[in-house]
């Protein structure tokens, strides 16, 4: 831990608690205790998974949540839950989808057909997502803190999480592109680049005039621009695509491919013994942008990479049956794609690419290993001893072999890859080891993230939670230590060393979220951090009315106010708290308005005051001794009649 970090933490209120109770000493364990190997912290039962109270993780978790929308943070190895993040969901208690800050990242990233279409449903957004992959931003092939980026596959969109504030400030819909599911940062030089794929096909101009013909379907994948949040450039390719990564080079994409043969039905999508995955020569396709060899769609520049076209900007590595995790190893070589129809994990050597681009070299002279695994494989996590862990989805396992001995073998030698199997329960999808996918795996953790729970945890009813395990893989053997029970759905996730993560605990009163707030403000002549009491009508449209408010535990600035039936209310509430930890929220009573004002921000809401009489506004957000005093009135005076 930096001198930084240790001296920050003394100033917070876990050090001022630490400093009157015993707690000092608790503190300085939990210091300690993180810096220890997995095998060995010193915690209240001996077992490292089991913290002390007090005790801090070593490893930041960042959990997906499917079809719930939204990101997780966990505290890795103890698996507590530390922060839910709404990203494509609205939140109930954060104001997500409701504050005006909120409502700009949800919206101002859509496109322009799809605002008309949500406008006809009485939508100004979606109120869904299906939230897979988190995946942080790398420089030089490791975690670099600034970034999380995710897929929504219900929507078409990419998304963006500040890890400073931890908080979602860019959305974007992805054009011509159909359901986004696997995602993936460019590892090298540095993100760069967010690598999506549209997992389902259509007509590339999907008007409507091609319907029932698939033999005119695409797929597309996508290259964003990350720091812009732009999409920078498209490929059209041939069969579908489910899941990505990208080498430790900065030369090449992957995508896996269940439905090679583009059927539409179950038994079309499966006919073929061999799918593919598609190589993507990101230099190639670079210097066609550049050229003009393009076609532009919907804003964006979009490259022929189908099977069969001219040219070096893709090639097709046939993979047995339906693959679909891929997983680039840190070996910074190995490239692995699970089978998952097929019992085996197809390994591709980087170094073997080039030849298939400049010398047409039979594809699948890159794969040099293909060992027999067990049942469903799904995805590949590693240590850094060499050795892949894949989720075995039909055997209910997890398989822990090794890549030189699979090399070996597939070369004749009769070494068995197979180093060790473990039960898990039940069904495994995704996994991921701690620091497992950058150069810096640390062969620690495991996390087996199954579909099914079944008989594990006390009954709930017929929606069971899923049932993630926390696995030892710092021996020989692999040891499930801990059973963690998660709500809907989290598909994948990463451990991430608490060393790469520095938020912060007090908002800058700058900060870009509020920006239209600011600006207002401004407009308005008035200072938002000397904003009591001031109650401002539209000049121009004089039914809009804007009040401006301050917190400071335990009041509002306002006691009341007053504004007339029919007013288009906004209330921009800013927090002067400044010490950690003092959230206030605005909740206006009976009016469906809630929302989080963390210290030292502004947030607003909008509404239109159309229900006449006294309404009590109240902080929701426990703040104080006199946390229920801290509330107001808002008088709703009658429209004349
Ligand atoms: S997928 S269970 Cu959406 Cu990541 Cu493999
Ligand atoms: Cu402020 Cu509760």
């Amino acid at each position: 831990m930096s001198e930084e970090t240790t001296q920050k933490m003394s100033v917070t209120r876990r050090g001022l608690l630490g400093a009157t109770a015993t707690g000092a000493a608790v503190a300085a364990t939990g210091v300690g205790s993180a810096l220890l190997g997995a095998g060995e912290a010193k915690a209240a039962t001996g077992q490292p998974w089991h913290l002390a109270p007090g005790d801090l993780d070593e490893y930041y978790g960042f959990w997906s949540s499917g079809q719930s929308g939204e990101l997780r943070i966990l505290g890795m190895p103890s698996m507590r839950e530390l922060m839910r993040i709404p990203v494509f969901n609205r939140c109930s208690a954060t104001g997500w989808g409701q504050t005006n800050e909120s409502l700009k990242i949800l919206t101002e990233g859509l496109l322009p057909e799809t605002k008309e279409f949500l406008a006809a449903n009485g939508k100004v957004t979606y109120d869904n997502g299906d939230l897979h992959h988190p995946h942080m931003s790398f420089t030089d092939g490791t975690y670099d803190g600034r970034f999380l980026f995710m897929n929504d596959k219900a929507n078409t969109r990419v998304a963006r999480v500040r890890c400073d504030v931890m908080k979602c400030d860019k959305i974007i819909e992805i054009p011509n592109a159909h359901d986004i599911h696997g995602l993936r940062p460019q590892k090298f030089p540095r993100t760069g680049y967010v690598f999506a794929n549209g997992e389902h096909e259509a007509p590339l101009v999907n008007d409507g005039t091609i319907l029932d013909e698939p033999e005119q379907y695409v797929n597309i994948f996508t290259a964003i621009d990350g720091d812009e949040m732009e999409v920078a450039w498209q490929v059209i390719v041939s069969g579908n695509l489910d899941n990505t990564d990208c080498d430790y080079q900065g030369k090449y994409a992957f995508s896996t491919s269940y439905n090679s043969e583009m059927g539409m039905t179950l038994a079309e999508m499966t006919e073929a013994e061999l799918d593919h995955v598609v190589v993507f020569n990101i230099k190639a396709i670079e210097e066609a942008v550049a050229n003009g060899d393009y076609q532009e769609l919907k804003g964006v520049k979009v490259v022929d990479g189908r099977k069969g076209a001219p040219g070096k900007l893709t090639r097709y590595i046939p993979i047995p049956n339906s693959p679909h995790g891929v997983n680039a190893a840190p070996d910074k070589r190995h490239i692995c794609i699970n089978g998952k129809l097929s019992p085996t994990v197809s390994v591709i050597d980087v170094e073997k690419l080039d030849a298939l681009f400049d010398a047409d070299a039979d594809p699948r002279s890159a794969v040099v290993a293909e060992p027999q695994l067990g049942l469903g494989p799904l995805h590949t996590a590693f240590d850094n001893r060499g050795n892949a862990y894949t989720t075995l989805f039909l055997d209910s396992q997890v398989v822990k072999w090794n890549i030189q001995d699979a090399i070996a073998s597939y070369g004749g030698s009769d070494v068995d890859p197979i180093k060790d199997k473990v039960d898990v329960h039940y069904q495994p999808g995704h996994n991921s080891t701690s620091m497992g996918e950058t150069a810096e795996a640390d062969g620690k953790w495991l996390i087996s993230m199954n579909k099914f729970s079944k008989d594990r945890f006390l009954n709930v009813g017929p929606l069971k939670p899923e049932n993630e395990q926390l696995i030892d893989i710092s021996g020989d053997k692999m040891k499930v230590v801990h059973d963690g029970p998660t709500f809907a759905e989290p598909h994948d996730s990463i451990i991430v060393h608490r060393s790469k993560v520095t938020p912060v605990d007090v908002w800058d009163r700058n900060d870009p979220m509020w920006e239209d707030a600011r600006v207002q403000a401004a407009a308005d002549g008035i200072d938002l951090e000397d904003g009591a009491e001031e109650i401002i009508r539209d000049k121009d449209d004089p039914t809009k009315v804007r009040v401006y408010m301050t917190s400071v535990a335990p009041v509002f600035s306002w006691e009341k106010f007053e504004v007339n039936q029919g007013d288009e209310v906004t209330v921009y509430v800013t927090n002067l708290d400044d010490v950690d930890d003092v959230t206030h929220g605005f909740c206006m009573a009976n009016f469906g308005v809630a929302m989080e004002v963390g210290p030292q921000a502004t947030a607003s809401v909008t509404f239109v005051a159309e229900r006449p009489g006294v309404h009590w506004f109240y902080c929701q957000w426990f703040c104080h001794a006199l946390h229920m005093e801290m509330r107001g009135r808002m008088f709703v005076k009658p429209r004349e009649a």
